[in-house]
């Protein structure tokens, strides 16, 4: 035991193939339009994508198995075999909103390969088996909730309730999925983390602003998803009074601006009207009816359900003050979470050995880590995000900040298998 143990200190990231293998994965889908990617979950694009993840373990010689709601997993196995119990699970995912940057997910299942490939290239098995995980769509755009593959993987969505989702576009997942060939038959679950660590841009401005490498990440805020839907009458834009008008529309627009009052009034709980249909959307007819959607997010659970009642209140009001109805559909919900602090101290420590700035941080995003958290003691590490931006084709980290993040990962490997 003690020589794998001593082996593991010479062990190290190869920084330059991590970066080659992140710009590789990110022309996959890439966008000539307004530039970065597009891969959302099940489309072929990100079939793509998925078997080149597939090629890279195959590269490492890891044992592949892909689940029933298509979450893929690489493991090396550990020195007695074994390739499902008591794991140290790393991973993230390769899914993309629109026009995407090529780092959010994609480098958290990339660095993770990383780690494994230092193994590999040592010649090392290490004591307990390490996956490196890339789970399905856990943007959620096409199909609702996100983070639906980590969330199935731990036991919060039945498997045929997943299948049977409905997309934003008409198709049901689990034909989509069967169509870009991952539908996997190991039953979800199946391979049990002892602990789950996620390597993740920060995707938000915090440590650039203050100069710091490394973020340990404790916690998660917590996210409120609805569609809602404004009926309300359609008319001629020339001939009916402003006083006659049941405007789908303008009610809409109240929402929007009532949202942006409430986030700034509590400080905390951000609120994004993100997307929005008109109908007949037609430039002389008052709308008869608008769907669009809420996202909302707050690191305490109360202030976050204080937000969705001062919007149900809100959209009670509206209906008798514009005479329109108003649908409300939950699309997902998920409270903060809490990391384990164990992990998030060893990745302090890490960080420190390593000779990095590092401070404790939320994440203000979701990730599957927040799902794997219900199953096994789960931090994140991030790494700085230049100007805060992310889900957007400008989102970019410095490759040397991006190796530092790798090397973390790997050092708190070290030392917990
Ligand atoms: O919405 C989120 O925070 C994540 O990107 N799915
Ligand atoms: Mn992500
Ligand atoms: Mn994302």
């Amino acid at each position: 035991m003690d020589d794998v143990k001593s082996l593991q200190k010479k062990l190290s990231i190869d920084g330059e193939l991590l970066i080659k293998q992140i710009t590789e994965l990110g022309e996959i889908g890439a966008d000539s339009d307004v530039g970065g990617r597009t891969r959302i979950a099940l489309t072929d694009d990100e079939k793509k994508g998925r078997d080149l993840i597939v090629k890279w373990m195959n590269e490492l010689v890891l044992n592949i198995e892909v689940d029933e709601i298509g979450n893929i997993f690489g493991t090396l196995p550990s020195i007695n075999g074994n390739c499902h119990e008591n794991v140290l699970m790393m991973g993230s995912h390769i899914d993309t909103v629109q026009n995407a940057g090529a780092l959010d997910g994609c480098y958290g299942v990339l660095a993770g390969l990383s780690v494994v490939r230092a193994y590999r290239e040592a010649g090392i098995l290490p004591l307990r088996p390490i996956t490196v995980a890339a789970f399905t769509n856990e943007e959620g755009v096409r199909y609702q909730p996100d983070m639906m593959g980590s969330l199935v993987y731990v036991g919060g969505m039945p498997v045929q309730e997943a299948l049977n989702v409905i997309g934003t576009d008409g198709t049901r997942l689990g034909d989509e999925l069967a169509r870009i060939g991952y539908a996997g038959h190991l039953k979800v679950g199946a391979i049990i983390p002892q602990e789950y660590v996620e390597l993740h841009i920060e995707q938000g401005p915090i440590l650039e602003k203050e100069s710091i490498e490394i973020g340990a990440v404790e916690n998660l805020q917590g996210i409120s998803w609805q569609q809602i839907i404004i009926k309300g009458k359609a008319n001629h834009a020339g001939t009916t009074p402003t006083e006659m008008r049941h405007d789908a529309g303008f009610a809409a627009a109240l929402v929007n601006t009532f949202l942006r009052e409430l986030a700034l009034e509590t400080k905390t709980t951000l609120a994004t009207f993100g997307s929005v249909k008109f109908y007949p959307n037609l430039i002389n007819v008052i709308p008869r009816m608008v769907e669009f959607t809420v996202d909302l997010r707050d690191p305490d659970e109360s202030k976050l359900k204080n937000a969705e009642n001062k919007l149900n209140n809100f959209l009670k009001l509206l209906e008798e003050q514009e005479g329109v109805q108003v649908e409300q559909k939950q699309l997902a919900r998920f409270e903060p979470v809490h990391f384990d602090e164990k992990i998030v101290q060893l990745i302090e420590r890490s960080a420190k050995k390593l000779g990095f700035s590092y401070r404790r941080m939320t994440s203000g995003a979701g990730h599957d880590a927040q799902m794997i958290a219900r199953i096994a003691p789960t931090a994140m590490i991030f790494v700085p995000s230049k100007g805060g931006v992310s889900h957007n084709p400008r989102e970019f980290t410095e490759p040397k900040q991006l190796i530092n993040g790798a090397n973390v990962l790997l050092e708190v490997v070290q030392n917990l298998v």
